[in-house]
């Protein structure tokens, strides 16, 4: 089953009515991989958004025309375009300042940008036999940074090592890949 043209130019028409600028965007296996940086990109469009949803095998081809940008947040096919319109609304809308209180460190994203995210510990110290790695409770916070980015590299590389080739490496990390690769084996 496919949708009709018809409503949905419909629904478009009556959004638009109110003359406010529009960026309508059709959630679709065919559009555009969506990644941080389409997150990005779309929380800092000062405009509304509407999210095209399909069902089934789709929409009717006209209805391309109402669109400006077609987006797939993965290789995969749903019943429905309405859960992929959640994952880019909760992707931009936590990017928007103010959106979240203080649960975001913009310092630490930049930080780790591009990169999985290192592994992170709360309290107590030692859980079940389970224990906090030395550094981290050392207080020395330039080790931990370098352990923190360690992580990160260590973890793209074995789980995503097509991320590493997008990220923009210093010498620093660099030296740390070598590092890694050399104890490769070892549990540092
Ligand atoms: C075909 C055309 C999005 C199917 C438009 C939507 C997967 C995705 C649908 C549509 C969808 C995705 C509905 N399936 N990978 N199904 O982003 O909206």
């Amino acid at each position: 089953m496919v949708f009709k043209p018809e409503p949905i130019f419909r629904a478009i028409d009556f959004l638009k009515e109110d003359g406010e600028p529009r960026k309508v965007v059709l959630l679709t296996p065919q559009g555009r991989p969506f990644d941080q940086s389409i997150a990005e990109e779309y929380s800092k469009e000062n405009t509304r958004f509407v999210f095209i949803c399909g069902r089934y095998e789709g929409i009717d081809e006209r209805v391309k025309t109402l669109v400006d940008e077609e987006i797939s947040i993965g290789d995969y096919v749903l019943t429905g375009g309405e859960l992929a319109a959640l994952v880019v609304i909760d992707a931009v809308t936590r990017l928007i300042p103010g959106a979240l209180g203080d649960e975001r460190s913009i310092e630490d994203e930049s930080f780790s940008w591009g990169l999985l995210d290192y592994p992170h510990y709360t309290r107590p110290r030692e859980f079940r036999g389970l224990h906090v790695p030395q550094v981290l409770v050392s207080g020395d916070h330039r080790e931990i940074e370098h352990w923190r980015r360690k992580q990160a590299l260590r973890r793209t590389m074995e789980v995503r090592p097509d991320l590493i080739s997008r990220v923009k490496l210093t010498e620093a990390d660099r030296k740390i890949l070598s590092e890694i690769e050399a104890s490769s084996g070892e549990d540092s």
